[in-house]
C-alpha cells in the first residue's frame, strides 16, 4: 500500500534534524515567553534561569514546570503571550472548583493545530475523497473544532454533527456515505450498539475508519468497536492546554501514538520528584509547546502516566511514540468525556451545607458511563419525608451539573453509613476497566 502523509517532509524527517529543529524553536519560544508572560518570567527568575541559559533541548530540564494549579492561579489571562486583539479563539475544559482551563489561539495557532489533526486523519487513511463525520462535541471542548479543522485541511467533505442524537448520526452516516467517524470511543461504541438495535449489520454502513480519543480506552474496546462498526479504529490524544486533539495520533502500525514533535517536545518525569527519566521509563508526560503563540506552555505537566519510545516505525514516520495513557498521577476522572475532579464534588457539598462525606461510583453500562454520588445526609435530615429527601437529591444533582457539566445520580444515604477509612479515604470507586 502506498504510504500517505499530510506533511511528508516533516513527518518523516530524520531524528537528528527533528532535534535540531526543536532546539531552534525552543530557544525562540523561551525568549517569547520570558518577554511576554510575567507569570512564567517570575517562575524562571525564582529558579535563576534566564533565556540565555537555554541553548537547545539539552537545557530543557533547567526550566520550571507549569501545572494545572498555575493555570488556575493565572486564570483567565495570566499566561497569555499575545495581546487579546491578536487572538481569534478560546477553548476550555472543565477544571477544579469552578475555574476552568481557558486556552487562547491566534490564527497561526489554529492553523498549526488543524495541521496536527489533518496528519491524524491522513494516517487513518483519510483523503479528499472521504466524508468525515465529526461527532465530538462542538463548542468550548476542543474535540469538535480540532477534527473539523483537520478534516477541512485534508479536503474531506466534513459533516459537523457534534455529539448526540444517535439515530440521526446513523441516518446521515448512511445517507451521506460517511467513511470516517471522529468521536470519543465510548460514543463510537454506543453508536455501534444503536446500529445493532436498529438491525443494521456493519456492511450496511459506509464507514472504513474511526479516530477516537479524549478518554482512556482498552484494546478490548477497540476490537468491539471495530467489529460492530466494521472499521479500523485509530487512537488520538491531546489536551486543551496544548491546543486539543492532535498532539499525537496512531498510524496503521498501531503500536503507540506518534507525537507531532515539530510542535511538541515531550519528556517523561518522575511524578514524585520531577526528575527527568530516560526513554522507555514509565512516568508523567510533560509537554513543551514549541510553536504556540498565544498560550505557549513550557514544561506543562499533563498528569498522564505514559511511556515513550523511538523504535523505527513501519509507517515511515520518525516522530517518537507514546503509549496509551496508563492512568493519571492526580485524581482526575474522565466521565462521559468530561474531566471531573472529586474536589469539585466536595466544593458543591460544602456550598450546599453538607459534610464532605461522599463516594463517587463510576461504572459502564451499554458502553455508557454511569455516574453516581452517594452523600451522607446531615443528622437533622434523617427524619425527612421521602419526597423531602428526593427534592434534596435533585437539588444536589442540579448543583453538581452546574459545576461539572454532566449529570450525576445523587443518593442521600444515612449519616455515618459511608465506610470511614483508616488511611486515605476511598472517595472514588471506578468499576470501569479503562486500561489494559
Ligand atoms: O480530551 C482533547 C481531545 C479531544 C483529545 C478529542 C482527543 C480527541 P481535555 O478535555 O483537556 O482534552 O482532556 C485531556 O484527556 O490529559 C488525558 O487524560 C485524556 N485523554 C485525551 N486523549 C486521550 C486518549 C481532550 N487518546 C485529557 N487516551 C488528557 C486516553 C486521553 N486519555
Amino acid at each position: 500500500m502506498e504510504k500517505r502523509y499530510f506533511q511528508k517532509e516533516i513527518e518523516t524527517m530524520p531524528v537528528e534534524e527533528i532535534k535540531k529543529l526543536q532546539s531552534e524553536k525552543l530557544v525562540k519560544q523561551v525568549k517569547h515567553v520570558y518577554e511576554n508572560v510575567p507569570y512564567y518570567r517570575d517562575l524562571m527568575d525564582k529558579k535563576g534561569v534566564k533565556p540565555e541559559d537555554i541553548n537547545g533541548i539539552e537545557d530543557l530540564h533547567k526550566l520550571p514546570f507549569l501545572t494545572k494549579a498555575d493555570l488556575r492561579e493565572a486564570y483567565p489571562h495570566g499566561l497569555l503571550a499575545k495581546p487579546l486583539k491578536d487572538c481569534v479563539r478560546i477553548h476550555s475544559t472543565s477544571g477544579t472548583t469552578g475555574k476552568r482551563v481557558v486556552a487562547f489561539y491566534t490564527q497561526h495557532d489554529v492553523d498549526l493545530w488543524e495541521d496536527c489533526c489533518a496528519r491524524a486523519i491522513v494516517a487513518a487513511g483519510g483523503t479528499d475523497e472521504d466524508v468525515c463525520q465529526v461527532a465530538y462535541g462542538y463548542g468550548l471542548f476542543t474535540g469538535g473544532a480540532g477534527l473539523h479543522g483537520g478534516s477541512h485541511k485534508v479536503g474531506c467533505l466534513t459533516l459537523p454533527m457534534s455529539s448526540g442524537v444517535t439515530e440521526r448520526q446513523i441516518q446521515f452516516m448512511t445517507d451521506l456515505n460517511a467513511t470516517i467517524l471522529c468521536c470519543t470511543p465510548s460514543y463510537a461504541a454506543y453508536i455501534g450498539e444503536t446500529l445493532k438495535e436498529m438491525g443494521y449489520t456493519p456492511d450496511r454502513i459506509p464507514l472504513k475508519a474511526g479516530i477516537f480519543g479524549a478518554e482512556p480506552w482498552t484494546e478490548e474496546m477497540r476490537r468491539g468497536i471495530e467489529e460492530t462498526l466494521g472499521i479500523k479504529a485509530y487512537d488520538i490524544y491531546g489536551l486543551t492546554e496544548t491546543s486539543g486533539p492532535g498532539v499525537s495520533f496512531e498510524c496503521e502500525e498501531q503500536t503507540g501514538m506518534h507525537i507531532n514533535e515539530d510542535h511538541f517536545l515531550a519528556e517523561i518525569i518522575d511524578p514524585e520528584t520531577g526528575e527527568v527519566l530516560p526513554e522507555g521509563s514509565k512516568g508523567e508526560l510533560v509537554f513543551t509547546a514549541l510553536d504556540k503563540e498565544a498560550f505557549p506552555l513550557l514544561r506543562y505537566r499533563t498528569r498522564d502516566i505514559c511511556v515513550l519510545n523511538r523504535k523505527p516505525c513501519s509507517c515511515g514516520r520518525t516522530f517518537i511514540k507514546m503509549c496509551k495513557p496508563m492512568g493519571r498521577s492526580d485524581d482526575m476522572l474522565i466521565i462521559r468525556g468530561v474531566n471531573v475532579f472529586p474536589s469539585q464534588i466536595e466544593t458543591v457539598l460544602l456550598n450546599q451545607g453538607y459534610q464532605p462525606n461522599y463516594q463517587i461510583i463510576v461504572d459502564r453500562a451499554n458502553n455508557n458511563d454511569t455516574f453516581e454520588v452517594n452523600v451522607e445526609m446531615n443528622p437533622d435530615q434523617f427524619s425527612d419525608t421521602v419526597s423531602g429527601i428526593t427534592a434534596k437529591e435533585k437539588a444536589l444533582a442540579e448543583a453538581m451539573k452546574v459545576m461539572l457539566g454532566i449529570n450525576p445520580k445523587v443518593k442521600l444515604v444515612a449519616p455515618k453509613s459511608i465506610v470511614r477509612s483508616e488511611g486515605k479515604s476511598v472517595r472514588v470507586i471506578d468499576k470501569r476497566k479503562l486500561h489494559d
